[in-house]
């Protein structure tokens, strides 16, 4: 099998956790590369031209971020779906909020980028970011409920704070969310976070 990734995708980056906190690291070899250059061949593992990617060895290329992480919670050792239960529901929650808040801060990050400052659509940004700070304060709300062994709506939480740190690192998130920085300083040791750390 094989995980393609990029560096700073905080998606792919969910994946690349999940892989780590399933002890896959030894059977799933893992490949960088920029989607946005579209190298040649890529998209016939992924029409969509996206990372996370994961080529199987006995079967259909898995893709999109959610599919992969399960797929890989599925063939190895880890538990990162709780069953069935008010735990189940409160993992999918985290990972929905916090699927939200990056898919609006790569909205917000795409346009500040791809246009003109005179270009730049205000409304779209501003409530994108309403979204991510309306997001942020339900997740500190529920700080509570980020404690116990680690799942993939802890991960997905992670992952979308350090995303918020590595591209917007002029706003301060931090001051409004003191339980959620605690939860997070503290998680930021795991290993599976040092070794997927974002860089440019
Ligand atoms: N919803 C998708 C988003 C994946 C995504 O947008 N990945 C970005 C990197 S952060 C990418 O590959 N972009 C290339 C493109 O959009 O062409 C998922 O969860 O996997």
């Amino acid at each position: 099998m094989k995980l393609f990734y990029s560096v700073p995708s905080p998606y792919a980056r969910k994946a690349r956790m999940v892989l780590i906190e399933a002890r896959l690291e030894g059977q799933v070899e893992t490949e960088a590369i920029d989607p946005w250059a579209d190298p040649p061949g890529f998209r016939d593992n992924n029409p969509l031209g996206k990372v996370p990617t994961l080529v199987r060895d006995d079967g259909p290329t898995v893709f999109q971020s959610n599919a992969v992480c399960e797929y890989l919670n599925a063939v190895g050792s880890a538990h990162l779906y709780p069953d069935d239960g008010p735990s189940r529901w409160t993992a999918l929650r985290q990972l929905a909020l916090s699927d939200g808040i990056l898919d609006a801060s790569v909205t917000v990050r795409m346009e500040l980028t791809f246009h003109e400052p005179d270009q730049i659509s205000q409304k779209l940004v501003e409530r994108q970011e309403l979204s991510v700070a309306r997001a942020l304060d339900t997740l500190e709300s529920e700080a509570e409920a980020l404690g116990g062994p680690v799942t993939i709506g802890q991960i997905a939480v992670a992952c979308a704070l350090s995303y918020r740190d590595f591209r917007f690192t002029d706003v301060d998130w931090r001051s409004a969310q003191p339980k959620l920085t605690d939860w997070f300083a503290a998680f930021a040791d795991r290993p599976s976070m040092t070794a997927t750390k974002p860089t440019s």
